[in-house]
């Protein structure tokens, strides 16, 4: 099918895909004396938030809809042997026309919040200059239709579909300031309804994945010294964002940023290893997450960057470090640490090739990553608050005839990262919320739409949408606020 009939049929299936998520639960059905026989002891505190998250180029399609302008992904998606199988974003999920459906998703898992993004270049199709007044009106349809259904969005500017008219993209310092004239926009246009903001989502997937492995767009390979430039630019354009967000906001705003910190977990919970999981944390993360919270690069990562260091301008790292009003981190994975007396005093433990992974090969599965991602970030920063911006996993699966999809290794996955979450939430740790990646199946980048991540299945020819027992788990988790 090509792209415009697959859009064509996703319009018409829009109403049997609301109809599909509407439809009786299989597992949750609220058995006589279901819930008075169980106490799982693991409640999450009152006005915790639970969410789902997107990215815009995963979910929208709508390529060339109404002005927009191609970013590097659209770029990097169309030209051969970058993605597999060559999949693209120009359809996706069609979330561009069927975001009422995907809203209808949200409410019925009873969702308080919902993590999305926005195209850069729906908004600004040259990165800067003129707006395209049709791209930000489709954000204000997408809040409108949310806020009626009594979900709260949080919205990151930034997912990875850097405009591609920017010339230089990330390797230009212009991009960053191109950066924060986008969140300016933004803010006075959303920020009278959205009050909070999320300036970038990982560091290190647009600037060393893209730049450096070339795995991501736009594909490059570039000295070291490069993209340790990059990288720099990367927390500029974030520590600009920041400040464009607050002066242009109509009323009070919450800003912070969703980043894959490094997460690391003691080899075993005793004081040593501890303390060396929370040294790795601090310099494992220095480019990024260590340099925002810090207002600098330290010590040990100029001497380990040598002459291959960032040049960093006066006034730069008083924006990078501008007060932060949360910190997000997305975690799907760790690595191991112990004690040592390495340089350093940890080393992070290579993984015998019998430990077990997702459908994803890099998603090895510890979930108490969560406990100490959130544990090590607050000991070492102390941000106001914390939020899981993004968690969860792919898994092989399978619609059955009857339209259910049972993925019980999803569900393992997530319950038993949610438990952890618990730990550092009753542990009084300041985590005020859950993003689970994702809503829906999508767009996986590289791996285009052979990876599945969504608690609803998506049937990619006719676009409509099944909730997976994932989604009935995590809607009796919401429902009682608690391990289930
Ligand atoms: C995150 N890795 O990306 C992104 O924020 C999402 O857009 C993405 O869909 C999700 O995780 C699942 O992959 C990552 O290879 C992609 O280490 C790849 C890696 C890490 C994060």
């Amino acid at each position: 099918m090509n792209d415009l009939s697959r859009r064509k049929f996703g319009q018409i299936a829009a109403g049997a895909a609301a109809l599909a998520s509407t439809s009786l639960p299989r597992f949750a059905l609220g058995r006589a004396g279901g819930d008075a026989d169980h106490d799982s002891g693991r409640k999450f505190p009152d006005g915790f938030l639970w969410g789902c998250a997107t990215a815009a180029y995963q979910i929208e399609g709508g390529a060339k809809d109404d002005g927009r302008g191609p970013s590097v992904w659209d770029v990097f998606s169309h030209t051969p042997g970058k993605t597999h199988n060559g999949d693209t974003g120009d359809v996706a999920d069609d979330s561009y026309h069927l975001y009422k459906t995907d809203v209808q998703l949200l409410k019925n898992l009873g969702v308080q919040t919902y993590r999305m993004s926005i195209s850069w270049s729906r908004v600004f199709p040259e990165g800067k200059g003129k707006p395209n007044p049709a791209g930000i009106d489709y954000y204000n349809r997408v809040v409108d239709e949310l806020l009626a259904n009594n979900i709260t969005p949080y919205i990151t500017l930034f997912h990875w579909d850097l405009p591609a008219a920017l010339e230089g993209g990330w390797r230009s310092r212009e991009t960053s300031l191109a950066f924060g004239d986008y969140a300016a926009y933004i803010s006075q246009h959303l920020s009278d309804r959205v009050k909070h903001f999320m300036t970038t989502n990982e560091f290190v997937c647009f600037t060393d994945l893209g730049y450096q492995i070339g795995q991501f767009a736009p594909g490059l390979k570039l000295p070291l010294k490069d993209v340790c430039q990059i990288r720099h630019y990367g927390i500029l354009a974030h520590g600009l964002g920041v400040q464009a967000l607050r002066a242009n906001a109509k009323g009070p705003i919450e800003v912070g940023l969703a980043e894959n910190a490094q997460v690391f977990v003691p080899v075993m919970e005793t004081g040593e290893h501890i303390s060396a999981t929370q040294k790795a944390t601090r310099l494992m993360n220095a480019p990024f997450l260590t340099a925002v919270m810090e207002g600098k690069y330290i010590d040990e990562y100029l001497a380990q960057m040598g002459p291959n260091a960032p040049k960093v301008e006066p006034g730069d790292f008083a924006a990078i470090s501008s007060p932060l009003d949360f910190v997000g981190v997305n975690i799907y994975t760790p690595d191991y640490v112990s004690a040592s007396d390495s340089k350093y005093g940890f080393t992070v433990e290579k993984r015998p090739a019998s430990y077990p992974h997702m459908y994803s090969p890099w998603i090895e599965i510890a979930p108490e990553c969560l406990y100490w991602g959130i544990r090590n970030v607050c000991d070492l920063w102390h941000p106001k608050k914390m939020f899981i911006t993004e968690n969860g996993c792919s898994s092989s699966d399978v619609l059955k005839p009857d339209g259910s999809v049972v993925d019980i290794d999803r569900v393992m996955y997530l319950r038993n990262h949610v438990m952890n979450l618990h730990r550092a939430a009753a542990e009084g740790y300041p985590i005020k919320g859950y993003f689970l990646w994702s809503l829906l199946d999508n767009y996986e980048w590289a791996d285009g739409y052979s990876k599945r991540f969504g608690i609803h299945y998506v049937d990619f020819k006719t676009l409509k949408r099944y909730p997976k027992l994932s989604a009935e788990w995590y809607r009796e988790v919401i429902k009682r606020n608690e391990v289930v």
